[in-house]
């Protein structure tokens, strides 16, 4: 039986519907074990909760990557989400090279900024980690932002086919093989994302829904690495992530006030039908 492991890191909000406690159960429910790296702890996700707490744990980091090299533990995909701290990106890029299985795949959400804006505790010092470590990755998964911030690119709503090119190039320029890049809108009402690999790209677009939810780049990129790691390709894993993210939109949409993330749980069965 192909069974295989992913390791993911990033942190546990421990409310909030977002980075673990969405990776863990989406993954897993691709059939695929599921192995975590917390790079912090917060008790709620930053975006539209005050107050919340926050304990890096960047010095945790480098005994637990020691213990799993002594144990000859190895995984055939690390994906990378929200990180604790620009000195993290080190740890994480070393992870790279002394637990990944020869072949195995570097995957780089570089969560870390929407609507223009980077996350409450980021800066640009942690920008220019987070383009050293997208391009140590074979796949990259930013959003518009991210993508804007990662290649020095002036943020619009308003643009066109080149200018999503020269951003995709840029991207590439800083080492990553593919790019799979979310959110990208042409028309009014439709959005997709765009996959690039190889020297073509593919668009994939799909409606956009009025609600926007929170968490659901983690759900996306969450889904889009359960299904490549079961062996589809990274476009039909794109398509696959998209119709799956619209799906736990929808659900979302039906519920009263649910405004801190969005409802994948209900919808499960319908990433694990689109697997088959
Ligand atoms: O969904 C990305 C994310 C992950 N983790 C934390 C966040 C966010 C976005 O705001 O705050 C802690």
């Amino acid at each position: 039986m192909d069974y295989k492991r992913v390791l993911t890191v990033q942190d546990i909000s421990c409310v909030g519907q977002c980075s673990l406690t969405v990776a863990l159960p989406i993954i897993s429910a691709c059939g695929v074990e599921t192995a975590v790296l917390p790079s912090a702890v917060l008790s709620t996700h930053t975006a539209g909760f005050s107050g919340f707490t926050f304990r890096d744990l960047t010095e945790d980091m480098p005994a637990i990557a020691a213990h799993w090299q002594k144990e000859n533990l190895a995984f055939d995909a690390i994906y990378t989400g929200y990180l604790g701290s620009t000195e993290q990106i080190d740890y994480v890029k070393a992870l790279f090279d002394t637990v990944l299985k020869a072949g195995g795949v570097r995957v780089v959400d570089p969560a870390m900024a929407d609507n223009g804006k980077l996350y409450p505790l980021f800066d640009m010092a942690y920008v220019e980690a987070m383009k050293g470590l997208c391009g140590a990755a074979d796949v990259v998964v930013p959003n518009l932002t991210e993508a804007c911030f990662l290649t020095d690119t002036p943020y619009t709503e308003q643009y066109d086919r080149a200018y999503i090119d020269d951003v995709v190039a840029k991207l590439h320029a800083l080492g990553a093989k593919t790019v799979v890049f979310t959110g990208v809108s042409f028309a009014a009402g439709r959005t997709g994302v765009l996959v690039s690999e190889d020297g073509a790209a593919q668009y994939y677009e799909h409606p956009k829904r009025q609600n926007s939810c929170h968490g659901t780049g983690d759900i996306y990129a969450s889904a889009f690495v359960g299904a490549l790691v079961r062996g589809k390709s990274a476009v039909d894993a794109a398509r696959i992530a998209a119709d799956y993210t619209v799906a736990c939109i929808d659900t979302t949409a039906k519920l009263d006030n649910h405004w801190y993330g969005a409802a994948f749980e209900p919808v499960l069965g319908e990433l694990i039908d689109l697997l088959k």
